[in-house]
């Protein structure tokens, strides 16, 4: 079992050019079945740590069945799951791709769209960030399933990464009435017709993307499930910024800062790979052997 050591130099192109590059194998096969197990069980409440995830947006039996299942920060419940996102691995690609010094996880997202589940309204993440500096985020994306537009895959805009940040239309993540608009409002702003590209790939393939990034997903017009396992970094430099506490996550996610300092507590935000060789003490007894 292994989470694969992406050539980055090959990447980085399609990253800095698109705003996006898609990879054929990110994980291996044998972890696939396995963390679709507990997929199953943290969406039906199963929290093999007893530590609850920061964020439960679908629970099974209680929220609707056509919204896309979300949670976020899994790992803190999970072991299997904190194995695959507080990966060395990942955060050194993550910091690589983004110019960051090292890489710290702020968020991993479990995100399952079964068939004819509504769509993720497009959405560029690091207009959700002002509660920290750099504003800046860096995200892996590691399909569960193969991936189709049939299946209401993740897609990105092409180049969208360099339009304008300021003045982003109103966002709305979970099944929105249209959602392109607000990723069509920003092209016209912008004069641009909007390339959209569907990732499409293998069970264990993904995608790495840039921050400012347009990109949603469709309804799932198949009869296949699609689910994601996502790891969001930040510079492993990163601050808090008090004035953003209240925008965007940041209600959620300043629940961690301290009283007297700007400081993004390793316990909450763990460093995955520094540059100079820091990695957050303790990391490997919250994975799972296997
Ligand atoms: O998979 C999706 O539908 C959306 C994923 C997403 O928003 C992300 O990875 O940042």
């Amino acid at each position: 079992m292994d989470v694969v050591d992406p050539d980055t130099s090959l990447l980085a192109t399609g990253f800095h050019t698109d705003g996006f590059a898609v990879v054929d194998r990110l994980v291996s096969p044998e972890l696939i079945d396995p963390l679709r197990e507990r997929f199953e069980r943290l969406f039906r409440g199963g929290f093999e740590t007893g530590v609850p995830p920061d964020e439960i947006n679908w629970q099974e039996g209680l929220a609707d069945p056509t919204l896309t299942r979300q949670i976020c920060n899994a790992w803190k419940a999970d072991r299997l799951v904190a194995t695959v996102v507080l990966s060395a691995r990942l955060g050194e690609s993550l910091a690589r791709l983004a110019g960051w010094p090292g890489a710290r996880i702020i968020q991993d997202n479990l995100l399952w769209k079964p068939p004819g589940a509504r769509s993720v309204g497009f959405h560029r993440d690091n207009a959700y960030l002002a509660w920290y500096r750099p504003q800046q985020m860096a995200t892996c994306w590691i399909a569960l399933d193969q991936t189709s537009s049939e299946t209401g895959t993740v897609s990105f805009v092409q180049g969208s990464h360099r339009w304008a940040t300021d003045g982003d239309p109103a966002m709305e993540f979970h099944a929105p009435a249209d959602y392109r608009a607000p990723m069509e409002e920003a092209a016209a702003a912008e004069g641009v017709r909007p390339e959209i590209v569907p990732v499409e790939v293998p069970a264990g393939g993904g995608s790495f993307h840039h921050g400012w990034t347009w990109h949603g997903s469709d309804v799932n017009r198949s009869n296949v499930h699609r689910r994601v396992l996502v790891l969001h970094c930040a510079s492993s430099e990163a601050r808090f910024h008090r004035p953003g506490f209240g925008v965007g996550n940041g209600p959620i996610y300043s629940r961690y800062a301290h009283s007297d300092d700007d400081v993004m507590d390793e316990a909450h935000f763990p460093v995955l790979w520094t540059a100079s060789g820091h990695r957050t003490s303790g990391l490997d007894s919250l994975t799972d052997p296997l």
